[in-house]
């Protein structure tokens, strides 16, 4: 223990450091899940640590007007309670950010979980230590608290990327990022709003924008290929039909690729005649969904010219709903393949550009020079804006790790670890890190899954390793180097065998300046993810090295 730390405890007049079993880092979908399973079930001491003043995660701190999930509410949710199933009643197909976080409260009410966590806290640092083997733990408030599990519950898409761009601090109107948005809502009726990101986020806030603003620009940089959301109300008699199906339906996301209701199409797109492949794009695009993405020809995000069909279909219909044709080439993406970037889905949003308060900035023609005082200045000249919205998304997967000093053996920096590229057993735990588990963490099939089934999986599969941990007497655990070895070398090479990698994404760490671009999530899907933690569990963990410890049950 170093010097500095004895000092803060001193400072502290703890005397005494509080103790838990397992200290859990955020409270949205996987820290509430993981509190219920150590504390409710496996009987543990546990305390959870959350940033924002209140539970959600995700659904906290995305308030922006348009937040809305793009899966079917009734697989957005946990399935591991049936009662919970059952009493629970979404209102739409795609549930808004007030909904998803409705549910995620009554979750926390339900299972009694708002008495173990501690919202208002950010934990900045985490350190092993190897005498003691449990975790000293600090937060932003002060706190020191020692812990023999982490489970580190952050969320791949929650660390804000604000772009630094020239003057940014110089604007005086009024400025927001969509993943920090204030809690009273933001009024944009009559003003001049500049939106800047065209990801997933930026189609929805700036389709919402439009319809209040008396002007509304959007600043773009690289296109996407957005297709249509197809939301609707949820009527009682479909309600009665996904309640009485709920374990096929679950059986179906749980082993499947996705994680999503959706399935590929068991053939390759060029076996399909013309006629068939635009029979089956249409249906697909007009019932709105991932539909178009997941269950498409079998071949599309592996084979080059099955997917250059599909690419050029979808800009067809942009081109179609797009009326000035300049406009709709620039809203065309040409530099990468349908489906390689995450595919947002749209409510109305290539509508907005045939408004007379709209317009598009492409930023790649006319790059951004720097913010000014009243707005944003391009090569083609200064735009003036009350108001700026930032969407310019996430420093994903590895981000939110970096933003703690996590400290493994020998004191090594987790981020100093990671430098070249994550590494990772299972995208479960990283060697040196022991009871250090990342709940849908880099190299876990996380972002490219419907999240709650990978979180329900990862918590449900770590819950487990720590009851056989507590029966056997075993204190610590850890994967062994040449266990990470491996699976790190086969995280690439499955992304590798697809067209995703290709394209510069934020899957790929592009979208940071400096950041390492290897691919981040595990694209071997859910189903066999599961397949292959399941047969490491059952091979008395395989790759992971465990040592008995005085305190195993402490
Ligand atoms: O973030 P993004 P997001 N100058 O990184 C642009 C999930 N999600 O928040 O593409 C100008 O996708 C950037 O441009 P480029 C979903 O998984 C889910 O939209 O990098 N532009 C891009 O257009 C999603 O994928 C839901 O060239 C700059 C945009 O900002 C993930 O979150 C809803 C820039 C950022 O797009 C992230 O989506 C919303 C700069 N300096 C999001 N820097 C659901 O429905 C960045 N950009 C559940």
């Amino acid at each position: 223990m170093s010097d500095t730390q004895q000092d803060r405890r001193q400072e502290d007049g703890e005397g005494r450091v509080e103790e838990f079993d397992a200290v859990v880092v955020g409270a949205g979908f996987a820290g509430l899940y993981t509190l219920h399973k150590l504390r409710n079930e496996l009987g543990l001491s546990a305390r959870v640590f959350e940033a924002g003043s209140g539970i959600g995660g995700t659904w906290y701190w995305n308030r922006y007007p348009g937040a809305r999930s793009d899966t079917s509410s009734w697989i957005y949710c946990y399935s591991f309670d049936e009662g919970l199933l059952q009493e629970w009643q979404w209102s739409e197909r795609y549930p808004g950010q007030r909904e998803v976080l409705n549910y995620l409260e009554h979750v926390a009410e339900r299972f009694d979980l708002n008495r173990d966590i501690q919202t208002g806290t950010r934990v900045t640092s985490a350190t092993f230590d190897e005498t003691t083997e449990r975790w000293e733990v600090r937060t932003d408030t002060g706190e020191v608290v020692s812990a023999r599990f982490i489970v580190a519950a952050l969320g791949a898409l929650s660390a804000a990327n604000l772009p630094d761009v020239p003057g940014l601090e110089n604007f005086t109107g009024e400025r927001y990022h969509t993943a920090e948005w204030p809690h009273e809502g933001v009024d944009f009726t009559g003003k001049r709003v500049g939106v800047i990101g065209t990801g997933a986020t930026g189609i929805q806030v700036a389709t919402e924008i439009a319809a209040l603003a008396d002007h509304l620009t959007v600043f773009q940089r690289t296109p996407n290929y957005a297709i249509p959301l197809g939301n609707y109300q949820i009527d009682e008699e479909f309600r009665r039909w996904y309640k009485e199906n709920y374990d096929e339906i679950w059986g179906q996301v749980r082993h499947n690729f996705s994680g999503h209701d959706y399935d590929p199409i068991e053939k390759q797109l060029q076996e399909a005649a013309p006629e068939e492949r635009e029979r089956t794009f249409r249906e697909r695009y007009e019932r709105g969904g991932f539909g178009l993405w997941l269950a498409n020809y079998e071949d599309i995000l592996v084979d080059r010219d099955a997917n250059s069909v599909v690419s050029e279909w979808v800009r067809e219909r942009i081109a179609e709903r797009v009326d000035d044709p300049a406009t709709a080439g620039r809203l065309t993406p040409s530099d990468h393949a349908f489906g390689t970037k995450r595919v947002p889905l749209e409510d109305g949003y290539y509508e907005i550009f045939n408004q007379d308060n709209v317009a598009l900035v492409d930023v790649k023609e006319t790059p951004v020079e720097e913010i000014t005082p009243t707005g944003v200045r391009t090569s083609a000249g200064e735009y003036e804006f009350d108001a700026l919205v930032f969407a310019t998304g996430f420093d994903a997967m590895t981000g939110p790790y970096n933003k703690i000093d996590i400290r493994g053996r020998g004191g090594r920096l987790l981020r100093d670890k990671w430098a070249n590229g994550p590494r990772t057993y299972l995208g479960l735990m990283s060697a040196d890190y022991p009871n250090l588990f990342t709940i849908t963490g880099p190299q876990s099939p996380s972002v490219l899954t419907n999240m709650p089934v990978a979180i329900e999986q990862h918590v449900e599969w770590i819950s487990e390793i720590i009851r056989h941990m507590r029966v056997g007497g075993l204190g610590v655990v850890e994967p062994t180097r040449e266990a990470e070895d491996e699976w790190v070398d086969h995280s690439q090479e499955v992304a590798h065998s697809t067209l995703f990698p290709e394209s510069a994404t934020w899957y790929m760490g592009v979208n940071i300046p400096g950041k390492p671009q290897v691919f981040l999530p595990y694209l071997g899907g859910i189903g066999p993810y599961r397949q292959k933690c399941d047969e490491v569990a059952a091979n008395g963990y395989e790759g992971f090295a465990f040592a008995s410890s005085e305190g195993a049950n402490a």
